[in-house]
């Protein structure tokens, strides 16, 4: 089964909407297999952001990243990765679609609460990058029955 890496940046969890958030994601029917609250160091910051190492903004969001606690998760089921871009949606907040958590909840593209990975290949770069296999959690939710 598909998954995905989701961390709910500082912004999020300073502004106590972890459990919004999760809800969102749980209630779509996608099943939780890791999850942990943790400070990011500088190194595991820039090795995530790497792709964008050449853009101007690269050094804010290592900046960003580091500045407060987060939440890493790993979600699956079928088409999580494709479909939790779009529970999230759009990179900058003031364009992102009300019902989405960045349109709902944004205002900065700076500042857009929930990091989730852009395809199959990097969903699993970064789930290697952010836990260890013993972290993940391999189970069935016996409600799955119901979704699938
Ligand atoms: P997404 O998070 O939607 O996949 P990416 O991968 O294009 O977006 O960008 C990674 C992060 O870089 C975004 N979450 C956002 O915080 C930041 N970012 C992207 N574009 C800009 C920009 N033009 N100015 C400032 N920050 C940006």
């Amino acid at each position: 089964m598909e998954r995905t890496f989701l961390a709910i940046k500082p912004d999020g969890v300073q502004r106590k909407l972890i459990g919004e958030i999760i809800k969102r994601f749980e209630t779509k029917g996608f099943t939780l297999v890791g999850l942990k609250f943790m400070s990011v160091n500088r190194e595991l910051a820039e090795q995530h952001y790497d792709v964008h190492k050449e853009r101007p903004f690269f050094g804010n969001l290592v900046e960003f990243i580091t500045s407060g606690p987060i939440i890493a998760m790993v979600w699956e089921g079928d088409g999580v990765v494709s479909a939790a871009r779009k529970v999230i949606g759009a990179t900058n907040p003031l364009t992102a679609e009300p019902g989405t958590i960045r349109g709902d909840y944004g205002a900065n593209i700076g500042r857009n609460l929930i990091h989730g990975s852009d395809a199959i290949e990097t969903a699993q770069r970064e789930i290697a990058l952010w836990f260890k296999d013993e972290e993940l959690v391999n189970w069935q939710p016996t409600l799955t029955a119901w979704i699938y």
